[in-house]
């Protein structure tokens, strides 16, 4: 088999590349390595960047969106149960989108089905063959059976342990890591969010965040050790450490029920450099991975397929190489601004291990200058809301 440009990885990445890919007349084919109700199981992101919600949009894929989507004009931060929020559109005129990754990665499949986009999931063992050639190909194994796919270009969307990073030559491939020494304990439940807008909520005994999906539907998190028993955590005791972090009046509202899922993530800041080799592309969690603290993960990955799709159409449309090799440092740069702003903020809200009465009082007082300061909620509205790309 043949195709322009072979795509690693149905997750997001993979599937808004296919997209874009075909409506600009360009053929992929998608391997995927598990089945279609597994990705779709993953519970995993929920805030939109406006720059996501505009791509989204313009690509056909915005209607679902538009009606079960929220919109939200700013967020909450609280500190030592007390909250404030922070106006996105008095402060910048901008504001994100609730809407659920399962949700985009569904709509983003029918999207796929009624185009005819061809998707092999269960691909197994895939690997990368001549990389730095005019004859790339790929292998993979379908129920044992070894096929192979020719292809000009690669996209890795593949996720953190997929295979295409690890493609790349040890001697090329940079890696910038930070690894937080604690997880978030993640719970998904059939009851109204808390709160109309998130909270954020740096306490003493460690952070909280109070998010949701729809009307019905709250997702909240706990920081917890990362190797914490997930097990020792029964929904009661979950419900009673998350009330004892959040701002008093959500405490006293917040309305309990049984988890519908329950997992502990950890958290990690990384990069990869350079983000590309030869023919190969690394997209969205192949290429870096933000902790969830920013918001920023899905939405990095919706702006390096936004590049790389602008490249691989000049390629393809107009014959120029320039979009393909400016891939690497465009989407680079933009990642590195949103690994600062999530590492910044996942610093200010978490307990670290070591952290001293001093280091509390830091965090306090870098909030209540925030709370306080026109300028210091502008930057961080604006960076919460995302960056131009
Ligand atoms: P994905 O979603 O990991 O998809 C990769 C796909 O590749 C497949 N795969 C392979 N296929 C073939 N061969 C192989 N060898 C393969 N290896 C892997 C996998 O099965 C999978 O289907 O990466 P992608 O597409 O780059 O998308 C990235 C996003 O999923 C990720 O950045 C976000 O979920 C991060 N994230 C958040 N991002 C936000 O923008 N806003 C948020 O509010 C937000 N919250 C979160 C998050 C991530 C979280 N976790 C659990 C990591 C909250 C959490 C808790
Ligand atoms: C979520 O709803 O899952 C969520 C929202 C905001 C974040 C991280 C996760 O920063």
């Amino acid at each position: 088999m043949r195709t322009q440009v072979a795509i690693i990885g149905g997750g997001p990445s993979g599937l808004l590349l296919s997209h874009l890919l075909y409506k600009a007349g360009i053929e992929t084919v998608i391997l995927e390595k598990q089945s279609r109700e597994y990705v779709l199981s993953r519970i995993r992101a929920g805030v939109l960047e406006w720059g996501t919600v505009d791509l989204l949009q313009k690509a056909g894929l915005g209607n679902r969106m538009a009606k079960e989507g929220f919109i939200h004009n700013g967020t909450y931060l609280s500190s030592q149960n007390r909250g404030f929020r922070i106006d996105f559109d008095k402060l910048i005129k901008n504001k994100v989108m609730v809407y659920g990754q399962t949700e985009v990665t569904s709509d983003l499949y029918k999207a796929s089905d009624s185009n005819n986009i061809k998707i092999i999931h269960h691909a197994k063992n895939v690997k990368i063959y001549d990389i730095e050639t005019d004859s790339t190909y790929l292998t993979y194994n379908i129920n044992g059976v070894e096929k192979r796919l020719d292809c000009d270009f690669v996209a890795g969307c593949d996720g953190f342990h997929g295979v295409s990073r690890k493609s790349i030559p040890q001697k090329v491939l940079k890696e910038f890591e930070r690894i937080y020494p604690f997880g978030w304990l993640g719970v998904l439940s059939e009851t109204p969010p808390v709160s109309e807008e998130l909270i954020y909520a740096n306490h003493s005994r460690g952070f909280a965040l109070c998010s949701m999906r729809n009307s019905n539907l709250s997702r909240y998190y706990i920081q917890t050790p990362v190797d914490d028993n997930l097990e020792a955590w029964d929904d009661n005791s979950f419900w009673e450490e998350l009330k004892k972090r959040i701002p008093e009046e959500s405490a006293e509202t917040l309305i309990t029920g049984p988890s519908i899922e329950k997992s502990i993530a950890p958290l990690r800041s990384f990069i990869a450099n350079p983000l590309r080799w030869g023919n190969l592309f690394l997209v969205g969690d192949a290429a870096h991975i933000v902790p969830p603290t920013g918001a920023k993960g899905l939405n990095l990955a919706v702006s390096d397929v936004y590049y790389l799709f602008e490249g691989l159409k000049s390629y393809y449309q107009e014959k120029s190489d320039q979009g393909i090799k400016d891939y690497s440092e465009k989407a680079s740069n933009r990642a590195w601004k949103a690994i600062r702003f999530s590492w910044w903020m996942t610093t200010q809200l978490h307990r670290f291990p070591k952290q001293t009465a001093f280091d509390q009082k830091i965090q306090e007082a870098e909030l209540r200058y925030l709370e306080q300061s026109t300028a210091a909620q502008t930057v961080f509205a604006e960076n919460y809301v995302g960056l131009p790309f």
